[in-house]
């Protein structure tokens, strides 16, 4: 399917949408409406960039993000699949999976009544079929499905995470609430499971937690950005929370080590033993939503 910047432009012409070449040659849907200003890569389905008019930037990216065909954009909201993490038999295979590093194709472009714009992007991966609705507005809602092919030869197991990069004003002052009661598996160092604190997660050293049968929204309260990040999910079970902090940052060339202070990942996953297994023909639905508020009283 030819998705040439502008093949897109004619087959898409909706008011607020426009396709650009970006770095490295990957084609970029920039959104320009009253809503929300935002980009998706067509690599990955790469929501790169979502700013809520009135908000300052609410997606973190890299200065040291690499832009190329095969590579992973550090930053924006990675989509992981089939598995997250290493490969769990193939060092050689790519962490997080191979959905974040192919080309998708865009199927709809249209306005949303609410204003801002729509994407649908697929791509098909082993037998899985995944389609990924970017709904870009005053709220940021992603719908991922996955189907698994009616002719597939029996059920299959996969992982999935919406790898969300948050910009933060410093993640020594953030806390997120909503995982006082997870249990976690603990993944700086050897792999622990933890009990649940009791208290909303803050950051003084790294932090890589995957968060286990947890249904809740997390709340990012920013007090130097001054406002409310809210991400909500359904048909996810777990949450992961990641901060690289300083050793781990200076050993990613592809982040700066001077940027973890203002980052932090709230991840809206299945993984772990919440991978998803599905029968041929059956389809599985995950949806994150992320919205910006006030910062309210603590
Ligand atoms: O989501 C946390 C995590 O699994 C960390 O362990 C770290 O590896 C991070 O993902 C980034 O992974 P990446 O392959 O994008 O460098």
């Amino acid at each position: 399917m030819l998705q040439s910047v502008e093949d897109l432009t004619s087959r898409f012409p909706v008011a607020g949408l426009r396709f650009v070449p970006g770095p490295g040659g990957l084609v970029k849907a920039v959104v320009e409406s009253p809503a929300a200003c935002g980009a998706v890569y067509l690599h990955g389905a790469h929501v790169s960039e979502w700013q809520p008019s009135g908000q300052a930037p609410v997606l973190w990216m890299s200065e040291a993000s690499q832009f190329a065909p095969g590579k992973p954009i550090r930053g924006g909201i990675p989509i992981c699949f089939p598995w997250f993490g290493g490969h769990p038999t193939d060092s050689t295979s790519p962490a997080h999976g191979v959905a974040r590093i192919r080309e998708w194709e865009l199927v709809t472009a249209e306005l949303l009544p609410a204003g801002g714009v729509r994407l649908e992007l697929r791509t098909s991966i082993e037998q899985y079929e995944l389609r990924y609705r970017v709904d870009m507005g005053r709220v940021l809602d992603l719908t991922l499905e996955v189907r698994l092919a009616a002719d597939a030869g029996g059920s299959m197991r996969f992982e999935e995470a919406l790898h969300t990069y948050l910009a933060v004003g410093d993640i020594l002052q953030v806390s997120i609430a909503g995982l006082e009661s997870a249990r976690f598996l603990d993944k700086v160092g050897s792999v622990q499971l933890r009990p649940a604190t009791g208290e909303p997660v803050r950051f003084t050293g790294e932090v890589d937690r995957v968060y286990l049968d947890t249904t809740a929204d997390c709340v990012l309260r920013d007090p130097v950005l001054q406002r409310e990040v809210r991400v909500s999910k359904s048909r996810s079970l777990a949450t992961v929370i990641w901060n690289p902090w300083i050793a781990k940052s200076a050993r990613m060339p592809d982040f700066g080590d001077q940027e973890w202070p203002g980052m932090v990942c709230i991840e809206t996953a299945n993984v772990a033993d919440h991978a998803v297994e599905l029968l041929p023909g059956q389809s599985h639905v995950m949806t994150a939503s992320l919205s910006v508020g006030e910062l309210s009283e603590n």
